[in-house]
């Protein structure tokens, strides 16, 4: 048979709102609680189909009742399926902005499915991936950032990450575009009055005052960037490569910090071969921990792959930890008082629990073993990652919007530069250009001018049912 190419995308991104979907909200498996959600013009009606009810839910009120199987062939009375309270959320208060009907059953999926299945009968759509934020967000419930905020506040792994994502939820982030987009508004609409007005023989605005008003935007916009490091790190984590010569211990650490014995540990030099990963809450950091091969010579292809790896994992690490045994002498070319310290290097003098052969200035001193010392390493980390949990989270975390706001930001120094240098001669018509590719980079970060594409990827990243 001729294949034919495919041209399509896979996946078919639905940007309507005019139909009804449905699909289970909780995640799979078993469970105290599964939620099925319908969202769209039929949901009631399709609901109600659904349960041994035969009067409308009343909004917003948990109804207890039963869920119903499908209809049969002799029409007989249809079998209860399991408990469940029925809740009506009506247009427009609702998650998606779209009348909602949330089942609550039992975790069953074998209940979960048979909902869903009797819903689409009923004339429901299994829903696609992240489709009910999408429709909230379509519907103008929330913006794209607080979209975004959604599957990241899900996707969260460290109490920080959480907080993060909540306080973009909650429009930290969209109140700080929208003042900045407002008064840039406001700015380029007397800019235009005076393009349109040039008879009155002056410029509404002085080429001064120009300057200034954008001053204060490019500062609000240099405060927002000022965090953005910190918030990238809260939001994506970072790496920590654990790299030293073998024997020295590092899958030793590697596994007391991540609490499991994760990675292989022996007496025989050259044990780890490969990179071995886990993910760890340092400070309220998600960090990846990367143990790696003792770094030395060998001819031996399998361990010299392994070496290769342990160096590229140094290059890309966020924080290195660079093990250090302290129960024998240090290679003679080494001072323990003069290591070549820099902020991306932490040095670990492993086995302190033994007689130790060295000691050193600005090394860590652990033992694997015991635990000893783990905890001011925690603590060293976490400042040699320059992350304090306990400060408020920046408002922006996210490098689409990072990027974003860096071209706006750009663009009005260009606005202003241009505006400080014209004096009277001021052109508003190159302000302005500028102003407005402020104003786009701006409206790409809140949706209002994202183009399907960016739309369709920030959304599949959702599983089914959010
Ligand atoms: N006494 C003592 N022994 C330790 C400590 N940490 C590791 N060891 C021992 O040192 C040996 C090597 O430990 P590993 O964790 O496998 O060392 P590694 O650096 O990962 O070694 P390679 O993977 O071969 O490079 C094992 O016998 C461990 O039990 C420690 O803090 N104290
Ligand atoms: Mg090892």
């Amino acid at each position: 048979m001729r294949r034919v190419p495919r041209t399509r995308p896979t996946r078919v991104v639905v940007f309507s709102t005019s139909d009804t979907i449905v699909a289970i909200a909780t995640p799979p498996g078993h469970g105290g609680i599964g939620v099925v959600r319908l969202s769209g013009p039929d949901a009631h009606a399709i609901g109600l189909r659904l349960i041994a009810v035969d009067r409308p839910l009343e909004p917003r009120r948990a109804t207890f009742t039963s869920v119903l199987g499908p209809t049969t062939a002799d029409g007989a009375d249809r079998a209860e399926l399991d408990h469940v309270v029925a809740t009506y959320f009506p247009a427009p208060r609702s998650y998606t902005g779209d009348d909602v009907v949330e089942l609550s059953a039992h975790g069953s999926p074998v209940v979960l499915r048979a909902i869903v299945a009797s819903a689409i009968e009923g004339g429901a759509r299994l829903a696609e991936p992240g489709e009910f934020t999408l429709r909230a967000f379509l519907n103008g419930r929330i913006d794209l950032p607080q979209a975004e905020a959604v599957a990241d506040l899900i996707a969260a792994a460290t109490p920080l990450q959480a907080r993060a994502a909540f306080d973009q939820l909650e429009g930290t982030l969209t109140q700080h575009i929208g003042e900045i987009d407002r008064s840039l508004f406001d700015l380029a609409a007397r800019l235009e009055a005076s393009i349109d007005f040039p008879d009155e023989g002056y410029h509404f605005l002085t080429a001064a005052a120009v300057a200034t008003e954008l001053d204060a935007l490019i500062a609000r916009m240099s405060a927002l960037l000022a965090g953005a490091r910190r918030g990238r790190l809260i939001r994506d984590g970072l790496q920590v490569a654990i790299v030293g010569a073998p024997n020295v211990g590092k899958s030793s650490l590697f596994n007391a910090l991540a609490g499991a014995a994760r990675a292989i540990v022996t007496d025989v030099p050259g044990t780890t071969r490969d990179l071995v990963t886990e993910a760890v809450d340092i400070g309220g950091l998600r960090v990846t921990l990367v143990d790696t091969a003792g770094l030395h010579d060998t001819a031996d292809v399998v361990e010299s792959e392994g070496v290769a790896r342990a160096e590229r994992a140094q290059e890309v690490a966020d924080l290195v930890l660079f093990v250090l045994d302290r129960s024998l002498p240090l290679p003679g070319d080494v001072d323990p008082d003069h290591l070549p310290l820099n902020n991306k290097v932490l040095y670990i003098a492993n086995k302190a629990d033994l007689p130790g052969a060295w000691s050193g200035r600005d090394v860590v001193e652990v033992s694997a073993l015991t635990g000893e010392g783990l905890d001011a390493l925690r603590v060293r980390m976490a400042a040699a990652l320059d992350v304090d949990p306990l400060d408020d989270p920046p408002a922006m975390t996210n490098v689409r919007h990072i990027a974003l706001v860096q071209r706006a930001d750009e663009a009005l120094r260009r606005a202003r530069d241009a505006a400080r240098c014209a004096g009277a001669s001021l052109s508003e018509e190159f302000v302005l250009a500028d102003l407005q590719d402020a104003r786009a980079a701006l409206e790409e970060i809140s949706g209002r001018r994202a183009p399907e594409d960016l739309l369709a990827h920030i959304f599949s990243r959702f599983c089914i049912g959010k």
